[in-house]
């Protein structure tokens, strides 16, 4: 029986997975992992809508743990497409021999902590959703944070007569939406990705947004070669500076106060970073996430960019955001605002008149029925927590995740939560996760994770687990940070307001790369301080 047992058992194969498998098995570990799709890729094996793109530059987005591989992929542009990634993922995945210990096509549905007895010691059984089960010394969540996909509960949906798409179900086959009326329901990044390109294909688009986005050009083009030659003969002192950077990206943090210069050079650095950097806009000054006055300039310079990319001025008000600008994930565009100066593109404002319901003919809003032949749903995902939840994951005495976390996530580092001994999770709610650059954070994760096996195998230990002490300071200290900068203040995905019912608060750790990871080396330099070791 002992000897059926595997080291670990990973759920989930996107990049989390993929690296979890890879870096355990060269330390010697037995492990298997499972995962739903065919194939590798996670989130960009699910999310195949039209414009689907990384918001981070591929030449950082992608791993730094072998560089054989970071000098022989060739990304062609600045920010990859989905199919490219995906391409990258699948390569990773051969070249390191990986899929042998992929099952796919196979969901866990439940894991179930099993304590140490005479003849066993404390492992996981992981149940299938092929009826099987399986046995682990230890679990790790690689499950994803943006991978369960919200599909919102409108009254008469499945009414609907025409076809329906989730941006994170796309079919593989794509969508020709050529000749075709298209609602898309929502205005977060898949939303704003989307709409320009099926606005090209279709008849005629109209967008039902609830609460309008920022969102910043993205300035993609193709990479140059001789840029990327460069880049890859100074790789490792990139990685290295970005793991200095707050985000895990090598940028250097804006010195100064967005109050301490002119207006004309305010404007002038705003011009110059909402041309070139992305994202990283709002790093344009040192105070723009902490400070509201400083915030204020960053979101009146977007506001002015909306009215003059968007030629119909009540729509112009319509797609302007009314809170701080980085409260709420920005999005990173490409053509989004000139798409509605369309004539085929009409944007219903359904947060002064809400959907009443999905007809057979379409999407009704009080007494107007916007007929269509296709619903597209840009409605986001129960993040962080959502794929942790789907499974019944149980850990001592057959206390499950959900009534753990009734009151809210609390996992100690995002890494692990008392109750669970040995069941890791990567980018668990409390750390970095989707504030920063996943990839890095992820490869953070997967090491700490398997230096703390070795730990553990070295010294013929049994299990480990978070003590409830440090769990909670934890907390506290991530509702702290998040209340001192101006992320801390909205609903949004980041807290959950975005599922009804969803408890509340913060759950990506605010207080940036660095210190977190030095957080988490502290913590094992003091012997896994927080941590019951037995
Ligand atoms: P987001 O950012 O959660 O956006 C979802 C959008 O769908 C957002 O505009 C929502 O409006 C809207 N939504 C959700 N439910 C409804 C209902 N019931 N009715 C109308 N509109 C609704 O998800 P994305 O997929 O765009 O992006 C997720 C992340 O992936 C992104 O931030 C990047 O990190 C990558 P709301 O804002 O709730 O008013």
């Amino acid at each position: 029986m002992r000897d059926s047992t595997l080291d670990l058992i990973v759920v989930g194969a996107g990049f989390a997975g993929v690296y979890a498998v890879h870096k355990f098995r060269r330390l010697g570990f037995s492990v298997q992992a499972f995962e739903a799709g065919d194939d590798v890729g996670g989130t960009w094996y699910w999310n195949r809508y039209p414009g689907c793109r990384c918001d981070i530059e591929s030449i950082y987005y992608s791993y730094q743990f072998d560089d054989d591989l970071q000098q022989e992929w060739e990304w062609s542009e600045r920010y990859a497409s989905q199919p490219e990634i995906l391409s990258y993922i699948r390569h990773v995945a051969d070249r390191f021999d990986l899929r042998r210990h992929i099952q796919f096509n196979t969901r866990v549905t439940a894991a179930r902590f099993q304590e140490a007895s005479a003849d066993a010691p404390s492992h996981w059984t992981v149940t299938t959703d092929d009826g099987q089960t399986h046995r682990a010394r230890f679990c790790v969540m690689a499950s994803g944070v943006l991978s369960t996909p919200s599909l919102p509960d409108i009254p008469g949906r499945d009414s609907f007569a025409g076809d329906s798409y989730h941006t994170g179900q796309w079919p593989h086959q794509g969508v020709d939406f050529r000749g075709l009326k298209v609602a898309v329901i929502g205005t977060g990044s898949s939303g704003i990705q989307s709409i320009p390109l099926i606005a090209e294909q279709a008849e005629h688009v109209t967008v039902f947004q609830r609460t309008p986005n920022y969102a910043v050009p993205a300035g993609n083009r193709p990479l140059d070669p001789h840029e990327l030659r460069e880049v890859k003969s100074r790789y490792g002192e990139i990685r290295a500076a970005s793991k200095r950077g707050f985000t895990a990206l090598p940028f250097k943090p804006a010195g100064r106060s967005a109050l301490a210069v002119s207006d004309a050079e305010r404007e002038e650095v705003y011009e110059r970073w909402w041309r070139n950097y992305g994202l990283a806009f709002q790093g344009a000054f040192a105070d723009l996430l902490f400070s509201e006055d400083a915030n204020r300039t960053a979101s009146d310079f977007v506001r002015g960019k909306i009215r003059e990319l968007v030629d119909d001025e009540e729509v112009a008000g319509l797609l302007t955001p009314d809170f701080p600008l980085g409260c709420r994930r920005m999005c990173v565009d490409t053509d989004y605002y000139p798409t509605y100066n369309r004539d085929n593109v009409t944007l219903v404002d359904i947060r002064r008149e809400p959907i009443d319901g999905i007809v057979p003919e379409g999407v009704r809003v009080g007494e107007t029925v916007h007929a269509v032949d296709a619903i597209v749903f840009a409605t986001g995902y129960d993040a962080i927590t959502g794929a942790l939840l789907a499974v019944d994951l149980r850990g001592r005495d057959g206390l499950s995740l959900e009534e753990k976390w009734a009151e809210g996530p609390r996992a100690y580092l995002g890494l692990a939560t008392q109750g669970f001994p040995n069941l890791f999770m990567v980018n668990g709610p409390g750390s970095p996760s989707v504030l920063i650059n996943m990839v890095t954070g992820i490869e953070q994760h997967v090491d700490w994770i398997a230096d703390c096996l070795v730990h553990i195998r070295d010294r013929g230990l049994d299990a480990i687990e978070a003590k409830a002490g440090e769990e909670h300071d934890w907390a506290a200290h991530n509702d702290e940070v998040a209340q001192q900068s101006i992320r801390g203040n909205c609903a949004s995905w980041y807290t959950g307001a975005n599922i009804p019912g969803k408890p509340g608060g913060f759950m990506p750790y605010v207080g940036g790369f660095p210190a977190y990871a030095e957080h988490c080396e502290r913590v094992v330099e003091k012997g896994y301080r927080g941590f019951d070791l037995t």
